[in-house]
């Protein structure tokens, strides 16, 4: 009896295509040209159910999420990324906010009792804000609650501390990981490549400088994830170049744990005049992220972006995280006119929205230790409708 991979592959409308679907079969790695390809040729369909294959070779039906709460320390920013709506420039002080480290804490503190696992802070790169600020937070945040991961800081921000610091990358890294930073989310990675960069992104740390402070972190046993700012004024062969680079870098240090492509936004920001990608897009571009990230070992979509519903769709395109339970503390999307206008979510929705796509729950800690399994835990089915 043939299997589902088998039927994809006999019945590939196009002899690359059915190539790709043996090499997926076959569990191997497939070319950019081979990627530029899908995103050619393969149909919403074609590449859902290879990606499928893989996410299901993988993990099963595990789907994972965790508890966690961002903090933003400031809004305020001497960067002027074109799609952002969320920051103020640093010279209009009065728009924006700035916590102190008091009530960074008094953020912390609102959830002592409370099974979180993860505070995950970002923000605008404030001058002020530098290094010795944030080692002073980081280690009373450490002091108060040692059990709490402490993901933190894009590479924009490390690098803006570093170079202002006039620390390495490395003894920057070095010094964060001291004070109890444990690893980096993928913000600021945008898109790489030089063209579309200095368009959308031109002042701050370029693509070479991202990845080099990942590997640093890497090298020093930290974890980190990526992100891919899609769907606005890149090609084909921008994705590929980005996510080229980011695979180049996990063959060499295994440091990343999830790829998370950011759907753009375009609410209120200066490329308000950009078209945002269809659904049938999104789902492609999980769906081939999957496929060629083969050494990635999880793919996230991030729900107040994307929106519940189509992030429980993204479960059959690839996607087996859905990041975690945050609550109103993020800005950074509603801002950017995201369908999340106040993104929160308890676990039990959470949870039954992934049942509702017939896969497996599981809570996990930052690093996808496997914390609880909701697979037998009743939910109440009446919190989505
Ligand atoms: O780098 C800003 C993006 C990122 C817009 O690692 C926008 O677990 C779309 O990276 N439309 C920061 N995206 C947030 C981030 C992140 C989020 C959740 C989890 C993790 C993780 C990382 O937000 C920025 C930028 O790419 N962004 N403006 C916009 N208009
Ligand atoms: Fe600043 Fe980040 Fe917004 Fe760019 S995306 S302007 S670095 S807050």
């Amino acid at each position: 009896m043939s299997s589902s991979i088998d039927i994809l592959i006999t019945s590939a409308s196009d002899n690359r295509l059915q190539e790709i679907a043996q090499k997926v079969k076959d569990g191997k790695r497939i070319t950019d040209e081979e990627c530029l390809v899908l995103f050619e040729k393969g149909s919403l369909a074609f590449v859902g159910a290879l990606a499928n294959f893989i996410r299901e070779k993988l993990h099963g039906n595990k789907t994972y999420f965790n508890r966690n709460f961002h903090i933003e320390p400031t809004n305020l920013c001497v960067f002027s990324c074109k799609f952002c709506s969320y920051s103020k420039l640093y010279a209009h002080k009065e728009e924006g906010w700035e916590l102190s480290i008091d009530q960074m804490l008094d953020i912390v503190k609102g959830y002592d009792g409370k099974p979180i696992t993860e505070v995950h802070i970002v923000g605008g790169v404030h001058p002020k804000m530098d290094m010795a600020y944030f080692i002073e937070l980081i280690q009373k945040i450490h002091a108060h609650r040692p059990d709490l991961h402490i993901k933190g800081f894009t590479a924009v921000e490390l690098d803006y501390m570093f170079r202002k610091a006039k620390l390495t990358t490395e003894e920057g890294m070095l010094q964060l990981k001291e004070a109890g930073l444990q690893s980096l989310p993928g913000g600021g990675a945008e898109i790489f490549h030089p063209e579309i960069r200095e368009k959308i992104a031109a002042d701050k740390v370029n693509g070479e400088g991202w990845l080099k402070i990942h590997e640093a972190a890497h090298n020093l046993g930290m974890f980190s994830n990526a992100t891919m700012l899609y769907g606005h004024i890149e090609k084909h062969e921008h994705l590929v170049d980005h996510m080229r680079k980011l695979r180049d870098l996990q063959d060499k240090t295994k440091g990343f744990n999830t790829f998370i492509p950011l759907k753009f936004r375009n609410h209120d920001n200066d490329m308000s005049h950009v078209a945002e990608s269809t659904i049938t897009e999104d789902m492609r571009l999980y769906a081939i992220a999957r496929i060629y990230l083969d050494n990635f070992p999880h793919l996230k979509a991030y729900w107040p972006m994307l929106g519940r519903q189509n992030a429980q769709l993204s479960l059959s395109f690839g996607v087996n995280d859905i990041d975690g339970t945050i609550d109103d503390t993020t800005k950074i999307y509603s801002m950017a006119g995201s369908e999340e206008q106040t993104p929160s979510m308890s676990t039990e929705e959470l949870v039954m929205l992934i049942k509702q796509v017939k896969r497996q729950p599981i809570e996990r800690g930052t690093l996808y230790n496997e914390i609880k399994d909701y697979s037998n835990v009743e939910v109440n089915t009446a919190v989505l409708n």
